[in-house]
C-alpha cells in the first residue's frame, strides 16, 4: 500500500501524447439495438474494437438526467459534506487518489456497491433523491447489460443464451457502480495551449464482463487503437458506451478484446461520467467457454477465480497489465 500525500499538478500531467489526426482514425462502432442486425455488429466490434456505442437503449432519458442532477447536487457539495461518504474503502467518496497503489487523476468520484441492500444505501443516505435515482438507474442499466451479452452469445452460436448475463443476474453478483466527477482545471490552461494533457483516469482496461459508461457532453473519453495511438471519443450524452472487460476476453478465449483507455481533464468544462461493471460473483471461474473452443484450441490463460482476479488486480497500479500474469506462456 502506497501512502497518500496531496498530489502536486505536475504529477497530473500526461507525459505520451502523439498528436493524432482525426481524419485518418477509424469511426467507433454506433450500434442500433432496435434493428435486427445489431447483434452481428455487436460481436464484430466486440473483436475488432472491444468498444461500441449504443442507441436506441430503451433507458429513459429522463432517468439518466435525474441521476447527473442528483450526482451534480452531490458533487457540488461542501467538501466536508462529501468526506462523510469517504473514503473509499473500498466503497465510498474518493478525490484525487485511485486504488491503493499510488495512482492520482484529476478527479473526484463515488464507488458503490451494486447490491441494494448494501452499504452504497448508507454511503449516500444523506442525499435521498440520489438513493433513490441510482436504484432506478442500476435497474435499467443492469438490464441493458444483460440484453446485449445475450445477443451476443446468440450471435456466437451459444446454446445457452444467459451464459454471460446470468452472472450480473445472479444476487452474488460482483457488480461496482461509479460516478467520477472531473472538475475544470484553470491550472492547465497555459500546459494544453502546449498540446499537454492532465491526467483525469490514467489508462488501464477494466477487469469486469462489461462496463456501460454515460457521460455529459464534455469530452474526455480515450480509447487506444492496435496501433497505440490515443483517440478521443466524441461525447455523446443520450448514448451509452459499451466495453469489453478482461473478464469476457478470457471467457470468450481472446475473440473479444478489452480495450485500454483514459480519460483527460479539460481547463475549462467539467465531466461527469456514470459507469456500471457488470461483473461475476466472487466464486465464479472465469474461463473460456468449451462451447467456443474449435477442435484443438487451447485456453490462452490459465484458471482463475473472479475472486483472484479482482484481488490481483487491487495489488497493482492502475496501468498493470492484469490479464497478462494469468495467460499461459
Ligand atoms: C478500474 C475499473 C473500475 O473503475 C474499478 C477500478 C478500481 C478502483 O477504483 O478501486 C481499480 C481499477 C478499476 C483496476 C486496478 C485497481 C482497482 C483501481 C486500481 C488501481 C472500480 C475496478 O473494478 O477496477
Amino acid at each position: 500500500m502506497v501512502a497518500l500525500s496531496n498530489p502536486t499538478i505536475e504529477q497530473f500531467y500526461v507525459k505520451t501524447c502523439k498528436p493524432v489526426n482525426p481524419l485518418t482514425y477509424p469511426a467507433i462502432p454506433l450500434i442500433d439495438l432496435s434493428k435486427p442486425d445489431s447483434k452481428h455488429l455487436l460481436v464484430k466490434a466486440c473483436q475488432e474494437f472491444g468498444f461500441f456505442k449504443v442507441v436506441n437503449h430503451g433507458i429513459p432519458l429522463k432517468l439518466i438526467s435525474k441521476l447527473e442532477s442528483e450526482a451534480t447536487k452531490f458533487f457540488s457539495s461542501p467538501q466536508s459534506v462529501k468526506e462523510k461518504s469517504g473514503p473509499p474503502n473500498p466503497f465510498g467518496y474518493g478525490n484525487k487518489n485511485i486504488g491503493r497503489n499510488g495512482d492520482v487523476g484529476w478527479v473526484e468520484y463515488l464507488l458503490l456497491n451494486t447490491k441494494p441492500e448494501s452499504d452504497y444505501n448508507k454511503i449516500i443516505a444523506s442525499f435521498e433523491n440520489f438513493q433513490c435515482v441510482v436504484d432506478d438507474y442500476l435497474r435499467d442499466v443492469k438490464n441493458m447489460a444483460c440484453e446485449i451479452l445475450e445477443l451476443m452469445a446468440d450471435e456466437l452460436n451459444i446454446e445457452q443464451k444467459n451464459v454471460f448475463s446470468k452472472m450480473l443476474k445472479d444476487e452474488q453478483s460482483d457488480s461496482v457502480f461509479r460516478v467520477n466527477y472531473y472538475p475544470p482545471c484553470p491550472e492547465l490552461q497555459e500546459h494544453e495551449i502546449n498540446g499537454g494533457k492532465l491526467i483525469g483516469f490514467g489508462e488501464h482496461t477494466d477487469p469486469q464482463i462489461i462496463s456501460v459508461l454515460r457521460s455529459n457532453n464534455t469530452s474526455g473519453l480515450e480509447i487506444i487503437l492496435k496501433d497505440g495511438r490515443w483517440v478521443s471519443v466524441p461525447p455523446d450524452s443520450e448514448s451509452f458506451f459499451i466495453n469489453v472487460g478482461d473478464s469476457l476476453q478470457v471467457m470468450t478465449n481472446g475473440r473479444f478484446k478489452s480495450i485500454k483507455h483514459r480519460v483527460v481533464a479539460n481547463s475549462k468544462k467539467s465531466r461527469m461520467s456514470m459507469i456500471y461493471f457488470g461483473g461475476p460473483p466472487l466464486n465464479e471461474k472465469i474461463t473460456p467457454l468449451a462451447s467456443l473452443l474449435e477442435r484443438d484450441e487451447e485456453s490462452l490463460y490459465k484458471e482463475f477465480t473472479w475472486f483472484e482476479y479482482k484481488k490481483s488486480a487491487l495489488n497493482f497500479p492502475l496501468s498493470h497489465d492484469r490479464l497478462g500474469f494469468f495467460e499461459k506462456i
